[in-house]
């Protein structure tokens, strides 16, 4: 799809036009700003909690202090000092982290991960070194969409309060451009899993204290449009599915569906086989979600205007059953998954991007059956990343955009009204950081969760697994991604579970 990456350059150089100019697109529920850039206070207007539709998302982006409109790409759901923080990457801006504070998402980004100039886009949280806390990759562009680019990616350590970039002295980095990373346990551990575009792909580890890429021992560095990864962990092993689009004339843009085999420590790319590949179209966001509740993780996947994918996973692979309000053409960017209601059944968001007249979101019970979306419509939004997070803690799900690629938007964050009970649960690894890729089995509804690994489509979504509909106690099995099993009664709202000790 040549053409789709001709329109971002084009678009992109639209955006700077328009940034340059001070035009700014305002969003539904936010008030209008001054020049781009400002770092005022609140944007979004205060939501009467007694109106609208009681079945859809409702605008709370007020809680949002410190918001600048800016260009941003993706949006991280990651762990720090063992709390849930929203770290954003900027484009031509500096990066942001974000964290609850006395009933607002306020900004408290340390000097390291600004890094305002390498035009970052995706990015991803993982303990990758085990010792606890989590790592932060993001992904740069320069500026550049495909091919090599001039910066290397950040991978960033916590050491003494500090974070501290291993990249910058080390060779691992292959300085090809891309779009998402996600966090993945291979055989041999976490890893970071670096989606290039027309470069080679890569699966950075490490290893008795260096850098390594295991991408080539797994058959895993092949070249095309890398756009998407999710993780689908299953009883033998945590597979990885990256969805693609052509970047060439000459290349062709199938998906890639890597099923690893945990006990012979291999992977073998199976999409076809499976029904996914899917050359044809231009993937995007990607989502793994039990959609029908029988203990299997079924797989939704948007393209770019192209049909949108709703696949229930079978004995014999992925079978489509996406009906057409569901798989309408969008220029979509995400889909996000869950429960957001809390009302026992997943809900799909579908995020688009206007950069060529209106593009309103949408939003979908698990079978794809269109549901009244509220506030969170953004006909005019300009959308790159989405993430899911309970970033209060009160047990009901927050949707939270991020906006960019064709001018400068806010964030945006969105939550459900009249929401019912939940029991939420954070698998931890033996390192004590979460225990992404973990499969987590509700006993009594036969149900799976997975814990996050990211990206979908430049993000990462919350390190916990969130049971709407549901009320303690519950009893759960916990598949590790070693292939480690824990079972436990979860009593409280929110818990812990603990990788088991010998
Ligand atoms: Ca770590
Ligand atoms: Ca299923
Ligand atoms: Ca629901
Ligand atoms: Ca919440």
């Amino acid at each position: 799809m040549t053409d789709v990456d001709a329109r971002i350059a084009v678009v992109a150089v639209v955006g700077a036009i328009a940034l340059s100019a001070g035009v700014i697109t305002v969003l539904p529920g936010t008030v209008s700003m001054g020049t781009e850039g400002e770092a005022n206070g609140p944007v979004g207007t205060a939501t009467d909690q007694t109106e609208g539709d009681s079945g859809s998302l409702i605008d709370i982006t007020d809680r949002i202090a410190d918001n600048p409109s800016q260009r941003r790409y993706g949006i991280a759901a990651v762990q720090v000092d063992g709390e849930t923080q929203l770290f954003s990457t900027g484009f031509g801006g500096p990066n942001q982290l974000l964290r609850w504070r006395d009933g607002n998402l306020v900004e408290d980004t340390p000097r390291e991960l600004r890094d305002p100039t390498t035009n970052a886009i995706g990015a991803a949280g993982c303990d990758i070194d085990g010792d606890g806390q989590e790592e932060i990759y993001t992904l740069t562009t320069g500026g550049r969409y495909g091919g090599q680019k001039d910066t290397k990616d950040r991978l960033y350590d916590l050491q003494d309060g500090e974070w501290v970039d291993l990249l910058q002295e080390s060779e691992v980095t292959n300085q090809y451009t891309g779009r998402s990373v996600a966090c993945h346990h291979s055989p041999q551990g976490y890893g970071f899993f670096v989606a290039r575009y027309a470069g080679p792909m890569q699966l950075i580890t490490e290893s008795n204290g260096s850098l390594i890429d295991l991408a080539p021992r797994y058959d895993m560095d092949r070249v095309t449009g890398g756009r998407s990864i999710v993780n689908i962990p299953t009883e033998d092993g945590v597979d990885l599915f990256v969805g693609n689009e052509r970047y060439s004339r000459a290349a062709t843009g199938e998906n890639f569906y890597y099923r690893q085999n945990r006990s012979s420590g291999t992977y073998e790319e199976v999409a076809a086989e499976l029904g996914v590949a899917d050359p044809r179209q231009a993937a995007r966001g990607a989502e793994v979600f039990d959609k029908d509740k029988d203990g299997d993780l079924d797989l939704g996947v948007v393209n770019w205007e192209g049909p949108h994918r709703l696949y229930r996973s079978t004995d014999r692979g992925f079978e489509g059953v996406a009906p057409p309000e569901f798989s309408d053409p969008t220029a979509s960017r995400n889909l996000v998954s869950g429960d957001f209601d809390n009302d026992g059944g997943t809900e799909l968001y579908i995020n688009n991007i206007a950069s060529q007249g209106e593009q309103p979101n949408s939003y979908h019970n698990a079978s794809g059956a269109e549901i009244p979306v509220g506030d969170a419509r953004e006909p005019d939004g300009l959308g790159t990343g989405a993430a899911r997070v309970d970033i209060d803690g009160d047990g009901n799900l927050e949707l939270i955009l991020a906006h960019g690629e064709a001018g400068a938007q806010p964030l945006t964050m969105y939550r459900h009204r009249n929401s019912g009970e939940s029991v939420r649960i954070q698998p931890m690894s033996e390192s004590s950081a979460p225990a992404r890729n973990a499969l987590v089995e509700v006993e009594s509804t036969g149900q799976v969760f997975v814990v996050d690994g990211g990206s979908g489509y430049l993000n990462q979504m919350e390190p916990w697994v969130h049971i709407g509909g549901a009320e303690p106690p519950i009893n759960v099995t916990v598949t590790f991604p070693d292939g480690t099993r824990a079972q436990q009664t979860v009593r409280q709202t929110a818990s812990k579970v603990a990788y088991p000790q010998n």
